[in-house]
C-alpha cells in the first residue's frame, strides 16, 4: 500500500480552493493508502499571523478536514509542531539545499512580493514541506498544481541527501494532482487564496456564501443584463461545473451565451448549490464543535502515530550521518 503525506496551513478557513484541490482528494485515497495528513502550523508562520487565533485556528482546520470526510480511524491527522522531528529533518535538509533553487519557487517570489522585508522563513518554506513529506517516506503528494514545483524540488532535496549519505534511504515522492488543479479566486486576481481573502469557505453559512459569490469577478464583457457573456471566460461558470448538476450547467451556458438572465440570476444559483453541497459538512462541523475535546483527541492520538515514524526515520537520518546516538557518551571504536 503506498504512503502518502500532504499538509494545510491553519492560516484561516477550509476554502472550496482547498478542498477541491486537495482535501476532497484525500477523502478519496484514505481508503486504499496509508495516509498522514498534517496541520501544517509551522508553515502558517512564516506570513504574519494573529498569535492569538493560531490555536483556535488549528482546531477549525482539524474541525474542517473531519467534516470534509477525513477518518481518523483510516488517516494520521494531526499537528506538525506536535511531532518535533520535522524541524529537526528541515534542518538537516537546508544543507543540502541550493538557496538559488529556493529562490527560484515561484510562491516564493509572490509571497515575498507582498513581505516588507523577506524572512527566511519563506525562503525555506519549501525545505520544511521536504521535511515533512519524507519524514514519512510518502510516496505520493496529493496537492493542488500551486505545490507541484515544491514536490520537484522535495524529490531533488532527496536524491541530493541520498546521494552524500544513503542510496534509496528516501524514496523520490510523486505529486498526485486531483481533477480541481487550481481554483481561482473571487476577485479574479490568481489563484483562490487565504492570503489574498478571495476565498469561500466550506463551513461558510448560505448568507456567507451569497455576501462572497455575490461580489465575484465575472465575464467583463456581461457589461449590462443585455451583454452576452462568454462562459469559459467566467469563473462562477467554472465553479458551476464542480457544484452543479449537468443540466444545470448547460443551462447556465446558455443564458450567459443569449444573455437570457443576469449574472446576479447565475450567482443565485450557484450559491444555493454550494450551500446544498457543503449541507451535511456544517452540521458535521457542529456536531464537533460541541465537543472540542473529542478534537483534541484527535489530534493527540494522531501525533503519537505519527511520532513513531518520525523518530524511526531520525534515528536512521542522524546515524547515516554520523551524530553520536544520544544513549552513548563515548563515540564508538571504529
Ligand atoms: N486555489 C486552489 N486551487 C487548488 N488547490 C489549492 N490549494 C490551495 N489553494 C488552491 C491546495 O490546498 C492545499 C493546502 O494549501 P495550504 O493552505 O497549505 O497552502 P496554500 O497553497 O498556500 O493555500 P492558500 O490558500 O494559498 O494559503 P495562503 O494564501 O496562506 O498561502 C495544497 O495542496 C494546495 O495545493
Amino acid at each position: 500500500m503506498s504512503r502518502i503525506f500532504s499538509g494545510i496551513q491553519p492560516s484561516g478557513e477550509l476554502h472550496i480552493g482547498n478542498y477541491l484541490g486537495a482535501a476532497k482528494n484525500w477523502v478519496d485515497l484514505q481508503d486504499d493508502h496509508e495516509c498522514f495528513i498534517c496541520i501544517v502550523d509551522y508553515h502558517a508562520i512564516t506570513q504574519a499571523y494573529d498569535i492569538e487565533a493560531l490555536e483556535r485556528r488549528t482546531v477549525d482546520m482539524a474541525v474542517g478536514l473531519l467534516s470534509a470526510g477525513i477518518d481518523p480511524e483510516k488517516c494520521v491527522l494531526f499537528a506538525q509542531s506536535h511531532v518535533a522531528e520535522h524541524t529537526e529533518l528541515a534542518w538537516v535538509f537546508t544543507t543540502v539545499t541550493p538557496i538559488g533553487e529556493l529562490e527560484r519557487m515561484i510562491q516564493f517570489k509572490d509571497k515575498s512580493r507582498r513581505q516588507e522585508s523577506v524572512l527566511a522563513g519563506l525562503l525555506n518554506y519549501p525545505v520544511l514541506q521536504a521535511a515533512d513529506v519524507l519524514l514519512y517516506k510518502a510516496d505520493l503528494v496529493p496537492v493542488g498544481e500551486d505545490q507541484v514545483q515544491h514536490v520537484e524540488l522535495m524529490r531533488e532535496i532527496a536524491r541530493k541527501w541520498n546521494a552524500r549519505y544513503a542510496r534509496g534511504f528516501f524514496p523520490e515522492p510523486q505529486a498526485q494532482i486531483g481533477a480541481a488543479k487550481r481554483i481561482q479566486g473571487l476577485d479574479g486576481r490568481g489563484k483562490m487564496s487565504k492570503s489574498l481573502g478571495n476565498t469561500v469557505g466550506i463551513l461558510d453559512e448560505p448568507d456567507e456564501i451569497w455576501e462572497r459569490i455575490r461580489s465575484a469577478k465575472t465575464d467583463p464583457a456581461r457589461v449590462t443584463r443585455k451583454d452576452p457573456g462568454t462562459p469559459e471566460k467566467c469563473n462562477i461558470y467554472a465553479l458551476h461545473q464542480h457544484f452543479s448538476s449537468l443540466p444545470v450547467i448547460d443551462d447556465v451556458a446558455e443564458k450567459c451565451r443569449t444573455a437570457g438572465w443576469g449574472c446576479i440570476d447565475c450567482k443565485r444559483v450557484l450559491t444555493d448549490n454550494i450551500a446544498d453541497y457543503f449541507a451535511p459538512m456544517r452540521q458535521r462541523a457542529s456536531e464537533l464543535r460541541q465537543s472540542p475535546g473529542q478534537v483534541s483527541d484527535i489530534l493527540a492520538a494522531g501525533a503519537a502515530k505519527a511520532s513513531v515514524v518520525a523518530n524511526e526515520t531520525m534515528i536512521g537520518v542522524r546515524s547515516h550521518m554520523g551524530f553520536l546516538p544520544a544513549t552513548q557518551t563515548q563515540p564508538a571504536e571504529r
